[in-house]
């Protein structure tokens, strides 16, 4: 009798707090009779008798791991990672590189010398703190807002503008829209537009991996948490869990998917709690915590290579329009951007960390951006003269064979070139 109601106050306790709660202080053997835990093949679990629907307050929020304050303050001593004086200048260099090209980037496509661009303002802790946790040879899917994921891999601002500027040595040829960036050398799969397709395609990559002898190397998947909405999501995170594959899927939820705030996106606890009930081993972080996030993403790639499949959710702000085709201005205020730019600024609290320990000043950071900027400001005037690629690459590099329907556009399209040479400027694209 004393087990019997010693065992319903557990079950009443579990029911009434988290389903970590659940799984400590319920014998998993026994129910609240006395009996043997139900094994049915989908679900192994204990009887209940009371009817309860369990909803988003069932559970307590996922916490959000962090490290600095926003100050640049280490909170608890023993979590600060120990980077050398290298990798923590080359974080916060290519942090300081990331807004410089952001600022001209998107100012070059105002004037009209680019077809579009989209800003990283708000994400960089997430960039460089999780590219600086990876190995080189880690295979990164990004979705078009990780540019600094790609500027610390060692993907160069001058190979970043050639591909926006779509010149002849943009390994895409010119066929991409601007932020379309890839790199084979740098490990680094092309980016595509339709949102969620590289996160299945991430999966199958790590399965790959999985079945390669000896493998030491996982597969990163970006994402944003509107991207978490399309179909493709979820058969990514089915896929990673159910076939064990080395793979970190990294949430950068930025709480807007252009104008459609996150409260709108989703409903119940994030990104993050889509996790544990999918079997992905799960952490939430503060996104705009360079090293907070290096943390997470350290200890992601430990499980990723020995497959177990690994779910990150970062928090931040977008900070920036979603693009140059919108003003966000338009469906949030001011001063919700402000807050996001001043208190939570990830640039800053790297930058404040470093200056406590002795490793930047005001004098370092002048010099930094005025460099950063000349540069950029040479490699896209650089870029502008560079030649286009010959137009016959447009038709090329599909099909090993190319179709006859194809080789027939591409003489109609040599032929029109012929006959009305004088309205096209083909001394600017690349001889054949
Ligand atoms: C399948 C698909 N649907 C819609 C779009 C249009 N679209 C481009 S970006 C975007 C928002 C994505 O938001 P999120 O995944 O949160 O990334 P963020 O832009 O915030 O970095 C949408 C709807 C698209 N590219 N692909
Ligand atoms: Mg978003």
């Amino acid at each position: 009798m004393a087990l019997r109601s010693g065992l319903s106050l557990l079950r009443y306790i579990s029911l009434r707090t988290s389903s970590r709660v659940l799984s400590t202080h319920i014998n998993p053997e026994i129910n609240q009779n006395g009996e043997k835990t139900a094994e049915f093949p989908g679900a192994k679990a204990p009887y209940v008798t009371e009817m309860k629907f369990l909803n988003e307050n069932s559970y307590e929020s996922i916490p959000i791991y962090r490290v600095l304050d926003n100050n640049g303050d280490v909170i608890l001593a023993n979590e600060e990672p120990t980077l050398d004086k290298e990798t923590l200048l080359n974080m916060y260099k290519s942090m300081v590189q990331l807004n410089q090209m952001d600022k001209i980037l998107y100012e070059s496509q105002r004037q009209g010398r680019i077809s579009f661009y989209m800003t990283n303002y708000g994400e960089e802790g997430m960039h460089v703190g999780s590219a600086a946790a990876l190995s080189p040879q880690d295979l990164i899917f990004a979705q078009y807002r990780e540019v600094g994921v790609l500027l610390y891999r060692g993907m160069t601002i001058t190979e970043l503008i050639n591909q926006c500027y779509g010149n002849h040595e943009d390994p895409g040829k010119g066929r991409h829209m601007p932020v379309h960036y890839g790199s084979k050398q740098l490990n680094v799969v092309t980016i595509s537009s339709p949102l969620a397709t590289q996160m299945p395609q991430a999966v199958g990559a790590a399965y790959a991996f999985k079945r390669t002898p000896d493998n030491d190397r996982c597969v990163i998947c970006y994402f944003g948490e509107g991207a978490a909405s399309e179909g493709d999501a979820f058969a990514a995170f089915n896929f990673a869990a159910t076939l064990d594959c080395p793979v970190i899927l990294f949430c950068r939820n930025n709480g807007y998917a252009i104008s459609t705030p996150s409260s709108e996106q989703y409903r119940g606890d994030g990104i993050a709690a889509r996790g544990p009930s999918m079997g992905l081993h799960t952490i939430r972080v503060d996104g705009t915590d360079a090293l907070a996030v290096y943390n997470a993403v350290a200890r992601a790639r430990e499980l990723a290579v020995k497959n177990k499949p690994v779910l990150i959710e970062a928090m931040s702000y977008r900070v920036g329009h979603h693009s140059t085709s919108d003003d966000s201005t338009a469906y949030r205020s001011l001063e919700e951007i402000q807050k996001w730019t001043s208190d939570e600024n990830p640039v800053q609290k790297l930058r404040l960390y470093l200056e406590r320990k002795g490793l930047w000043n005001e004098e370092s950071e002048k010099s930094l951006i005025k460099e950063s900027r000349d540069f950029v400001v040479r490699t896209m005037q650089d870029a502008e003269k560079k030649k286009k690629p010959h137009w016959k690459e447009m038709f090329e590099d599909v099909y090993y064979d190319m179709p006859l329907k194809l080789q027939k556009q591409m003489h109609e399209m040599e032929d029109h070139l012929r006959k009305y040479e004088e309205h096209y400027p083909m001394e600017n694209y690349e001889k054949e």
